[in-house]
């Protein structure tokens, strides 16, 4: 079995080399091809970043088929002075059937600023120190200067270095370095489970491994509601927060578009409008799962001073430290921080100094640089420079003046426990990129930074009908189509899937572990769009946002406000002929999502294969089983809104992508421009005209409004399975 897989990895190297050895004969060279071939190998990566929690020493490979051998120098000091008996036990002659790849000696660059972080410590980008060990070990990633060389790096850091740190490095550099295009980088919750499963899995796992060794593992069920109790009302909508394909979309997002680093990797097109986008529409899906919930549009956290009413216990354990991920109690409140371990020191009046500078550079419509010059920010790239000042990344134009507002304020909730470290406690899920979405806090505080923005669109010019409009074109109905369903009904239940955890945990004895989750879906379902165009045969952009129709007291919205809750679902071109057009439009086809197998695939480093459908995306983008808000079991009313615009004025002319695609309204395009010159969110981004009080009234020809429902309905239904009725799925009890 194993010497069967090890053929398989083998076979993804350059066969061409190979070949070449076995005619020569020469089979002593044939070892020393392979090893060769393994560090020109992109493939060699994924081994490399199989269990990071677990020494290189042991091997690797879902069957063990890739072992490394490193020199003994690059052992990390708990192993260094045990390097003979090491290599007794764990090399070859331990390994039949696996593949060596031996890696060579090489003078690395300076690497003593990562290397301080501990390797039991947690990493956080939101730690300035941290941010600045990223930014060096990604720095010396990037800049080797071939694959060969990159691997080699990478091996011989990979023990040496925080594995939190080290994975957050390695998955940028994959992820920006030419020659590792097109690598399926493992997502972040094979790798490092502990950020995204209750810690009861893990207990279970290592019973169930050892009892059940050589037979067939049942998945284990993670109960749906694990976190807290109906009592606590926030957690009607954990099931959003807690979601696995959102919180690993959320930390894709930030790796895709990295706040510090060399400026190739951080300085791409609209990055700091897209973080403003990507976050606002969070906050508006997250609005809607609240009203779909009974519960009121979340509350901005805007005055520091105020306790922070929710409280947020995550159920998390910590493999990197040991530890459990400290909980936050209800009515806390933010206080200054001064860890000497982070060498980070801060006060409240730092964030309110920050927060009100900002505000005034908003309402002033102009920011000050370094060398004191004003920069306008009434023009197109004002959302863009305002992005990056509030975040703030390393494009900010002031970060004496303007601070560190959003990383900081993210650090301070999480350390809300602990601020001064006096007991010696780590921060919470709100300082970790792959588990901050989980905590409510993250909604409160990122509604004050939307508001923020909010009040920045608010001194932009309105459009106008003629900027609205498209001469000719006219919408003239939109139906949707649920496979099942009623016409113009979204359906909405509950699905289980499984999700593989081996390559992530450091336990033997190895094989298949899958644990089983339960999150929200949707049927799929088509858009059905008529459109009369009485000009020539012309392209245009479709744009499709929905929102819920009533607020909180069953009144409906009037524009301004309605406006800010719309969601996005899809943008796509499409040519329009002269007289009538039925467009067609797909839910799976959507330009935000990327498709439920890519969140939910199976991992294999031998299986590689570029044909795949799922391959062909990238991680970033929103998950397709939450496109559709959960609704109501009633139906809850929602307005679906269609326009479509001139495609001659939203074009951007660039090479067609390369490599992967992406959820593209949420994440952009690799190494592209933004693919719409439109504002993000247009046309909901900014205020409505003068008397446009509601939408109907804000309709040109090229616009169409449809009433639709949501109908939620609470069963489970197994991932290519029968559906099942089910009415508890909590801690300790089975569905079905
Ligand atoms: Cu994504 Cu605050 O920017 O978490």
């Amino acid at each position: 079995m194993r010497s069967k897989t090890a053929a398989t990895f083998q076979s993804t190297f350059s066969m061409g080399l190979v070949n070449m050895c076995v005619y020569l004969g020469l089979l002593f060279l044939v070892g020393q091809c392979l090893a060769q071939n393994a560090l020109n190998d992109k493939n060699t990566l994924l081994y490399l970043m199989d269990r990071p929690l677990e020494p290189l020493f042991y091997a690797k490979g879902a069957n063990k088929e890739v072992l490394f051998q490193v020199p003994s120098e690059y052992l990390s000091d708990q192993y260094r002075p045990f390097a003979s008996d090491l290599e007794n036990r764990f090399g070859a002659q331990s390994e039949p059937g696996a593949t060596a790849v031996n890696i060579p000696s090489m003078s690395l660059p300076d690497l003593s600023l990562p290397k301080r972080l501990r390797r039991d410590e947690l990493f956080s980008t939101f730690v300035p120190l941290h941010r600045k060990m990223a930014e060096r070990l990604v720095e010396v990633f990037l800049g080797m200067r071939s694959l060969s060389d990159f691997i080699t790096a990478a091996a011989l850091t990979r023990d040496s270095i925080n594995p939190g740190l080290w994975t957050f490095a390695m998955s940028i550099a994959m992820l920006h370095r030419n020659d590792t295009q097109n690598v399926d980088l493992p997502p972040v919750s094979a790798l490092l489970p502990e950020k995204f499963f209750d810690r009861a899995v893990f207990t279970r796992a290592r019973q169930d491994i050892n009892i059940l060794e050589g037979g067939e593992r049942i998945p284990i069920e993670i109960p749906r509601d694990y976190t807290a109790t109906d009592v606590e009302i926030e957690h009607r909508v954990a099931y959003f927060r807690e979601d696995m394909g959102i919180n690993l979309h959320h930390w894709t997002w930030h790796l895709v578009y990295p706040f510090g680093g060399p400026l190739s990797i951080v300085n791409k097109d609209r990055r700091g409008e897209l973080w403003y986008y990507q976050h606002q529409q969070i906050i508006a899906r997250y609005d809607f799962e609240r009203l779909c919930n009974r519960l009121g549009r979340v509350k901005p956290f805007n005055n520091f001073r105020d306790v922070l009413e929710e409280g947020y216990f995550p159920k998390l354990d910590s493999l990197v430290a040991s530890r459990v991920w400290p909980p936050r109690f209800e009515n806390t409140k933010l206080r200054d921080v001064n860890r000497a371990e982070q060498e980070l020191v801060f006060t409240i009046q730092d964030l309110e100094r920050w927060r009100d500078r900002i505000y005034e550079a908003i309402h002033e419509n102009r920011a000050r640089n370094t060398r004191g010059e004003n920069v306008d920010l009434s023009g197109p790239n004002g959302i863009d420079i305002l992005g990056n000042i509030i975040e703030s990344s390393s494009l900010s134009i002031n970060t004496n003046l303007y601070g560190n507002l959003h990383n900081l304020g993210h650090f301070a909730i999480s350390i809300v426990h602990d601020p001064d470290h006096r007991h010696l406690e780590t921060f919470g899920v709100m300082g970790d990129l792959a588990t901050a979405m989980r905590d409510p806090a993250f909604y409160r505080f990122h509604k004050f930074i939307d508001d923020m923005f909010q009040d920045y669109k608010a001194t932009q010019p309105r459009y106008t009908v003629q900027e609205l409009g498209f001469e000719g074109v006219n919408v003239r109905g939109v139906e949707v189509l649920s496979n099942g369903g009623r016409m113009n009904e979204f359906n909405t239940f509950w699905e289980q899937s499984d999700v593989e955890l081996s390559r992530g945990l450091d336990i033997a004895p190895r094989g298949p572990l899958f644990a089983r989750i339960t999150h929200l879906q949707h049927a799929p379902f088509m858009y059905r769009i008529q459109v009369e165009n009485t000009g020539q045969q012309r392209m245009g952009t479709v744009r499709i946002f929905m929102a819920p129709k009533f607020d909180e007291r069953g009144v409906p919205y009037v524009l301004r406000q309605q406006r800010i809750l719309f969601i996005e679902m899809d943008k796509f071109q499409t040519m329009l002929r002269r007289g009538s057009n039925t467009i067609e439009r797909r839910s799976t086809e959507s330009s935000i999502t990327i498709p439920y197998e890519r969140t939910f695939r199976r991992l294999d480093a031998t299986k590689q294969t570029p044909d795949d459908q799922q391959f062909n995306y990238c991680g970033c983008g929103w998950p397709q089983h939450l496109l559709v808000p959960k609704g109501s079991s009633e139906g809850f009313p929602v307005e679906l809104f269609v326009m479509v615009t001139n495609y001659a004025d939203d074009r951007v002319d660039q090479p067609e992508p390369a490599g992967c695609r992406a959820g593209h309204s949420y994440c952009g395009l690799f190494n592209r421009r933004y693919p719409d010159r439109k504002p993000m969110g247009f046309p909901f981004d900014r205020n409505p005209r003068q008397g446009a009080e509601t939408l109907r009234q804000f309709l040109t020809p090229n616009m169409f409004v449809a009433d639709m429902t949501i109908r939620f309905s609470d069963r489970t239904q197994v991932r290519n399975g029968t559906a099942r009725i089910q009415t508890t799925n909590r801690r300790g009890s089975n569905v079905g």
